[in-house]
């Protein structure tokens, strides 16, 4: 039987063709469409949502060109016990990854997509991961029985008929395979039901050998937008590892100082540390400004001058909603004002969105992310999901930088590690040379609060770079990539720091504000990055007279700042002892170089 065509094929790029083809052969949709990106296909797959029930539009008048969607209660979040790598040798994948044979799984994943697209229209979305044409940008191509999946996309990624003029006939891209696993029967419709499969048929695959993505029965955010962790961090950075790049999970800032000298730093933080607000901060400091290059991912390649050039590879943010306010962030809220796409957020009376830490109490009754009336005076359970997310276009977004979208990327000045840690962990350090710095990420975690994991409170969750559930291949294979960089001929590293905002005292308040005076610490860091002030060597690394970090206006006292700065040899000799136990769980192939620092550490604390 022939393939509906709803519109013409826009390429002759026969691979691109046939891969379409064979896809819609096995997944027999009723028909396929060629998206193109444009603000009529946007308008037009929305209002079909709306009116299958799917999509709420928001009150022109509070939130203009806006939608809201609720997800089914099971698919509201990346799903990383149903996340695979498929590399050809098990080993590959490392002891961080769930890992299944690639030619076992296709033939499992092929038994799920026969017939996955009955009664539904097969998308084929052309995207651009980075600057259209940009020397590290990306083409993929991502195949998805979704409109929810077409339009986020038409926000978070370039989709535009532009790529196949970068494509030519024979260009490299990277097919993307997509399926909510929800056929519809004859005159079925969703009808306000988000479709998805249930967890234990959700699988989303990464074949890093072959470049390929096949995903299923999700139809939510990362496990839905291949473009993003799939594309951009899992293949990426098998990718990067083999033509000796980075792919990382990391912001991009612009910093200025009141001189209007600039620099670029990127940021890796573990999730609930405020990577979003840190990428779009506003100083407290006078003169100094911060302009937001990306809040999530960055793709770093060497210069012929030797330094990192960095770009954004995508095109918005998802961001989570909860917590995000006037106080938190206001650029990410002016970012999701319009043209916004809400998934699992709070309906108010009046056709406005609302979510706990918005900043101001639910106007009256709500219909809470379930769809269920929610009353505040009565409400158990929060009226919008903790992982909700808006999908807001970074050109709305009031900090964003002038040359976010410049194609031969930014330099690199500094990077920045973070995680959430109630003691021991300094506010800033700065690393003695590229091997420790790898070091510092290698050991970056968050200290669990909640229950949350079936570990001990007061456990860190070490997440190597940020990377733990993004990393394509083994994980003791990526720190020795990270060492490898370090050695690359004529570089001119970026610096890389620590940091920790979330220092608490014995009383158990944190120590340090954070948000917007996180500039003081920047400000540190830009001045390190031209030897503008001296660091105190410490067994640790270098740390920052008390008097270099500009306290000015701040409610900080002496003992503050001894606290915020201290080295805590006893807790650093815990500290060690986790580490070296995280590494041997990485197995023989973790990199001695690494190992040799923590003796070495051992050794300067004495
Ligand atoms: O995002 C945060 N950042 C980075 C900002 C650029 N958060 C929120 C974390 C959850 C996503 C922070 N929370 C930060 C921070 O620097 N610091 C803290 C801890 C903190 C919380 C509240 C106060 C101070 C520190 N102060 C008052 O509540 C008044
Ligand atoms: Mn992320």
């Amino acid at each position: 039987m022939g393939i509906n065509y709803l519109n013409a094929v826009p390429t002759k790029h026969a691979k691109l063709v046939s891969w379409v083809e064979e896809w819609a052969e096995l997944m027999t949709p009723d028909a396929v469409y060629w998206a193109d990106g444009s603000k009529e296909e946007y308008d037009r797959l929305s209002q079909e949502l709306v009116d299958c029930g799917l999509a709420t539009r928001l009150n022109p008048e509070k939130r203009p060109n806006s939608l809201l969607f609720r997800s089914d209660p099971s698919d509201v979040a990346r799903v990383e016990s149903r996340t695979y790598i498929a590399s050809e040798n098990e080993a590959d994948a490392g002891p961080l990854n769930n890992w299944i044979d690639p030619v076992e799984l296709k033939k499992i994943m092929k038994a799920k997509y026969a017939g996955c697209m009955k009664g539904r229209t097969m998308y084929v979305i052309p995207f651009s991961m980075g600057p259209v044409g940009s020397d590290i940008a990306k083409i993929g191509f991502e195949i998805t029985d979704s409109a929810y999946v077409v339009i986020n996309k038409h926000i978070m990624a370039r989709v535009t008929p532009k790529v196949y003029d970068v494509l030519g006939a024979d260009g490299e891209f990277i097919p993307c395979v997509h399926s909510v696993g929800k056929p519809l029967a004859e005159g079925e419709s969703d009808n306000g039901q988000w479709p998805c499969a249930p967890v234990e048929e959700k699988y989303i695959c990464h074949f890093p050998e072959t470049r390929e993505i096949w995903s299923f029965g999700s139809g939510y955010g990362g496990n839905a937008l291949l473009g993003k962790k799939c594309l951009a961090l899992r293949i990426a950075s098998v990718q990067a590892r083999d033509e000796g790049w980075m792919a990382e999970h990391m912001l991009i800032l612009k910093l200025t100082s009141p001189e209007g000298e600039v620099k670029h730093i990127t940021g890796a933080f573990p999730s609930a540390c405020g990577k979003t607000n840190l990428a779009m901060l506003i100083p407290t400091i006078p003169g100094w400004k911060v302009e937001t290059v990306g809040d999530d991912i960055a793709w770093m390649k060497f210069g012929k001058d030797g330094r990192l050039y960095g770009i954004n590879p995508e095109a918005g943010f998802f961001g989570v909603a909860p917590g995000t306010s006037m106080d938190s962030n206001p650029n990410a809220m002016h970012s999701c004002a319009k043209d916004t796409i809400f998934t699992n957020v709070a309906l108010t009376e009046d056709g406005d969105v609302w979510w706990e830490g918005i900043g101001y109490d639910a106007p009256g009754k709500l219909i809470d992310w379930k769809g269920n009336e929610w009353d505040p005076a009565t409400a158990e359970a929060p009226a919008a999901h903790p992982n909700a997310r808006f999908a807001a276009k970074a050109s709305n977004c009031p900090s964003i930088a002038d040359n976010w979208e410049d194609p031969a990327g930014v330099p690199i000045d500094a990077f920045l590690f973070g995680g959430r840690r109630p003691s021991t962990i300094p506010l800033v350090n700065e690393a003695f040379d590229w091997t420790h710095g790898t070091f510092m990420g290698s050991a970056a975690g968050s200290e669990i609060t909640a229950a949350a994991l079936d570990l001990k409170a007061g456990t860190v969750r070490r997440d190597p770079m940020a990377m733990r559930p993004f990393i394509g291949y083994h994980v003791a294979d990526f720190l020795n990539h990270w060492l490898k960089i370090g050695k690359t001929e004529g570089a001119k590293l970026p610096k890389i720091f620590f940091t920790n905002w979330f220092r608490k005292s014995p009383e158990g308040k944190f120590i340090w504000p954070g948000f917007g005076d996180n500039s003081r610490v920047l400000e540190w860091v830009f001045k390190r990055c031209d030897d503008a002030v001296e660091a105190v060597e410490t067994p640790i690394g270098k740390l920052p007279k008390k008097e270099d970090i500009n306290i000015e206006g701040l409610d900080l006292t002496d003992a503050d700042m001894d606290a915020l700065l201290a080295v805590d040899a006893e807790g650093w000799k815990k500290e060690l002892a986790a580490i070296k136990e995280t590494y041997e769980s990485y197995g023989e192939k973790t990199p001695q170089e690494l190992i040799d620092q923590i003796a070495a550490l051992e050794k300067r604390l004495g």
